[in-house]
């Protein structure tokens, strides 16, 4: 079961989307709206979704008429780095000048207890479903990362899934790692969508296929899969992490990192559509604008 937010009629709507893609109203002016009802109740959000939408009719829209909003206004986006292989060799390439035997803090980190957790974004700098993620002026090497989001309530626990993208200028971080803020935050760098899909509905969370696209005047330019199963670490680990001696906001997005990363020629360029899909979520799509838009 996947929550999703639409645009209606000048306010919001929160609607439920099962696995047959039928789209029911929900009551609750939020996410976590419901996930407070469904703890009040003392039941759990899959089976108060369930009860509300019994007797309801589905919309006659399909998802894709419908003006989809983020998933959650997350006060707070984290992410985490360098937890798959491939990540790690995309940043020790950029940081070294392509001299891959050159030993780096991304080897350590890959291999470290502590696993690297930083500031992503604001509820103000993300993006949701088909809105526009901005290019820096300053950065000629920028590529989307797709990655899967955890939304997590105030003790950590991981209450959905979402699909985000960490967009990364990799030559501003392959300069000095100590750029990394202002290789990752900036305006709309971030982008979270379309839908959430409840925890207790994911059997396993290590077994979700991400794919990526890009797409440049209409043609495909860059492709690629990963699997979560890849994911060096475990998600526990990051939500533990991230709230040790931390005050975490309800509705925050950990991301956890990415598994692909374009050949290293590619930069993104005004007027790319990017796309982003996670079995059993759904497919990210947003358009990339130059900075200044
Ligand atoms: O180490 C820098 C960032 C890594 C990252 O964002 C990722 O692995 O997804
Ligand atoms: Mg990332």
């Amino acid at each position: 079961m996947r929550i999703i937010r639409y645009a209606k009629e000048g306010s919001t709507q929160l609607a439920a989307v099962n696995d047959q893609d039928q789209i029911f109203t929900l009551p609750q002016s939020d996410f976590l709206a419901l996930i407070h009802e469904a703890d009040a109740l003392e039941t759990t959000p899959l089976a108060l979704v369930l009860k509300t939408i019994d007797s309801s009719e589905p919309l006659a829209d399909q998802i894709e008429q419908l003006q989809l909003l983020v998933p959650i206004e997350a006060p707070e986006v984290w992410a985490a780095g360098v937890t798959y292989e491939r990540s790690r060799d995309a940043r020790n390439y950029e940081a070294t000048e392509g001299r891959l035997d050159a030993s780096t803090f991304y080897d350590k980190v890959y291999d470290a207890v502590r696993p690297e957790i930083f500031f992503k974004s604001t509820a103000a700098r993300t993006v949701g479903p088909g809105g526009e993620v901005q290019l820096r002026s300053d950065s000629v090497w920028q590529v989307p990362e797709p990655e899967l989001g955890l939304v997590l309530n105030a003790k950590g626990n991981i209450v959905g899934y979402t699909i985000g993208n960490d967009m990364s200028c990799r030559d501003i971080e392959g300069e000095n790692p100590l750029y990394l803020p202002q290789a990752k935050v900036w305006k709309r760098s971030c982008s979270l969508g379309p839908a959430i899909r409840l925890a207790e509905t994911v059997e396993d969370p290590y077994n979700l296929q991400i794919t990526s696209l890009i797409y440049r005047d209409g043609e495909k330019a860059v492709e690629g899969t990963a699997s979560t199963g890849q994911l060096k670490r475990k998600l526990e680990e990051l939500t533990e992490y991230l709230i040790r001696d931390n005050e975490l906001f309800e509705g925050t997005v950990l991301l956890t990192g990415t598994c692909i990363v374009p050949p290293n020629e590619f930069t993104l360029a005004h007027g790319d559509r990017i796309e982003i899909e996670i079995s059993g979520i759904g497919t990210l799509v947003n358009h990339v604008v130059s900075a200044g838009r």
